[in-house]
């Protein structure tokens, strides 16, 4: 079985781009330790500081940004991080080549109930000698890596520099991430879907339509049943559509009008668009590729849709009608 650093030696990429994504990997092994000490380590709980989207941030969604930021701000390599937890982008390096956007912990409404959770990273090439939040702003095609680690009953790495998707399991003894699935294929079908069924009466009429067709299973026009998963942490989601595919979709709602969508783009629909495209299935707002979609802002938010490829094509046939 290949060890992370092996993989990374043998693969065509720069090797400023193997030095990052050492930084970032090294980094989730500090980070999956302090999560798994949990109440042990007293980091369990709220702050009572709001992050620039007016969410209550965890005492653990701190301490990781910190981790990430400190380690990454100490790599020449990246010249400027943007994160879920910080108000506006920041510099690194100068001379750095990457930028990197990251959700430090994803899902962590999960993290008192010691349930998923997961850092979430995109890496985009520097093309601007002045930083600034538009050097940011570039399509989620544009992705040099992109990858999450989830800290579950094993903590697991799923990346992509473009070549497909591999995924690798934390050994515990060793604290080598091992490469134990090489080029991931999500099945085009699926009997698997994942929405926040809470929010219906506030969708639009497209995705009840569909949701409905698929609640009516065998006898509605999908003829056939379909089950459903919500783990409330896009990470352990995207990671099941991974490893046996199906659908996930957080859509556009009026639940609150000033926030008609929930997931962020740039460090959560980007770099999880690339992972499931990168593995045969696909990701769109309904309307659009999401990594085809221009960014506005650091902190934008978008209607995702991804997974099986069959799936996501029936749904967005409903979004044409
Ligand atoms: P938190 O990190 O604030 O818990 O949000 C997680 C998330 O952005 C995404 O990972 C989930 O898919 C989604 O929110 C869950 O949202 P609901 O709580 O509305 O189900």
């Amino acid at each position: 079985m290949q060890t992370f650093t092996q993989y990374v030696a043998g693969s065509n990429i720069d090797t400023s781009l193997k030095q990052l994504l050492h930084t970032l990997v090294n980094t989730s092994k500090e980070i999956s330790k302090a999560v798994s000490h949990g109440a042990l380590a007293g980091v369990l709980g709220e702050t009572e500081q709001q992050n620039v989207q007016g969410e209550t941030q965890k005492k653990l969604d701190i301490i990781t940004n910190d981790m990430l930021k400190n380690a990454l701000d100490n790599d020449l390599t990246v010249k400027g991080i943007a994160s879920e937890e910080e108000d506006y982008v920041v510099a690194a390096n100068e001379n750095g080549q990457y930028l990197v956007c990251f959700d430090p912990l994803d899902g962590s409404s999960n993290i008192d109930i010691n349930s998923l959770v997961g850092t979430i990273f995109s890496v985009l090439p520097a093309t601007e000698d002045e930083l600034t939040e538009a050097s940011f702003l570039q399509k989620g095609c544009n992705q040099v890596a992109a990858g999450y680690v989830l800290y579950g009953p094993s903590t697991m790495l799923a990346l992509t520099t473009g070549n497909g998707v591999q995924m690798f399991t934390l050994h515990p003894e060793t604290n080598e991430f091992m490469l134990t699935e090489a080029q991931v294929a999500i099945p085009v079908d699926t009997k698997e879907f994942a929405i926040n069924m809470s929010n219906q009466r506030f969708w639009q009429p497209a995705m009840q339509t569909y949701i409905n067709d698929l609640i009516k299973g065998d006898t509605g026009v999908r003829q056939k049943n379909f089950n459903m998963r919500w783990i409330a942490a896009m990470v352990g989601d995207v990671h099941r559509v991974l490893s046996r595919g199906g659908i996930f979709t957080y859509p556009a709602d009026t639940k609150n009008p000033k926030k008609p969508f929930k997931l962020r783009l740039m460090y959560e629909a980007n770099p999880m668009a690339l992972l499931v495209e990168q593995s045969g299935g696909l990701a769109s707002t309904g309307y659009e590729n999401i990594l085809d979609i221009q960014p506005q802002e650091i902190h934008q938010r978008v209607a995702v849709i991804l997974g099986s490829s069959n799936e996501v094509e029936t749904c967005l046939n409903y979004h044409a009608l």
